[in-house]
């Protein structure tokens, strides 16, 4: 991308889909077709829809204008272009107005197994389809409220747990099988296989307290999945006002990524 703009106050920047190169599409194509070669029988029947009805294809990166329109319709979301990662209170407040903020850069052609910060292809390939989903829709909505509130009581510490294990790591339990819903899985190649496979992590029944109190690793594969039997369950179990589960979780120990604790259903 050739010019530095100067995010505003909501942090969002043009898109500047001209700017792309002939190698930042090569890349996207790269990612989108080693993917799409995993994810049928793996990712949920949501996600998959929200990928074709979408019409994000192998061809290179979208143009957010052209998703959001389609996404308006379908659920009320936009996207925004973001420069990259954004301080949590604005980041909620995008989510609480139904604006994802997509960063607008693609990774290098080193980084194409792993990188620690979000770019354009986890962002919109791993997090815009499943908001095609109505609820959810409007689940990611009340996490963004969810998130300012939490900021007021000092507790994002917890409430991020949750979007780790869920937006970004959740996998949900259907008659076909266990299948991935979370971005950061989705997003990627090895995640994709080893969190439905492996038989190393720690795949556990949604327990929302339980959630709150596990550690998580930013480096490394999973050691631990939360599993939703559909998304009306979390929905429904994040409806309620947090701040009487924040109190609580003051005085209840942090778990460790990988470790076990009494009344785990084991999935
Ligand atoms: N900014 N662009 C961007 N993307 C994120 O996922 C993100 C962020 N800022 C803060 C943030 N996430 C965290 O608050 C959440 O992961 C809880
Ligand atoms: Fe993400």
């Amino acid at each position: 991308m050739g010019v530095i703009q100067n995010p505003g106050d909501d942090f969002t920047i043009d898109q500047d889909w001209s700017a792309y190169t002939g190698e930042d599409h090569a890349i996207w194509r790269a990612l989108f077709e080693r993917q799409s070669k995993l994810l049928p029988g793996r990712a949920c029947a949501e996600y998959l829809a929200g990928l074709q009805d979408l019409g994000v294809a192998a061809e290179g990166i979208p143009d957010f204008a052209r998703l959001s329109d389609i996404m308006e319709r379908a659920t009320g979301w936009r996207i925004v272009a973001v420069p990259g990662l954004v301080p949590d209170d604005v980041f909620f407040a995008h989510l609480a107005a139904r604006r994802f903020p997509a960063t607008n850069w693609i990774r290098s052609p080193a980084q194409m197994d792993y990188l620690q910060e979000p770019d354009v292809f986890h962002d919109v390939f791993g997090h815009v389809p499943i908001l095609m989903n109505p609820v959810f829709a409007d689940y990611l909505q009340a996490y963004g409220r969810g998130g300012l509130k939490a900021l007021s009581l000092g507790a994002l510490p917890k409430l991020a747990r949750l979007y780790w294990y869920t937006v970004e790591f959740g996998l949900i339990a259907t008659p076909e099988g266990l299948r991935i819903y979370g971005a950061g899985i989705v997003s990627s190649h090895g995640e994709s296989v080893y969190s439905l496979e492996s038989p190393k992590p720690k795949r556990i029944a949604f327990d929302l307290l339980r959630i709150m109190r596990t550690q998580y690793r930013i480096d490394a594969f999973q050691d631990a999945y939360f599993v939703i039997e559909n998304f009306d369950q979390l929905f429904d179990a994040t409806g309620p006002d947090f701040t009487p589960y924040y109190a609580r979780l003051k005085s209840m120990p942090d778990i460790a990524p990988g470790a076990g604790v009494d009344g785990d259903r084991l999935i």
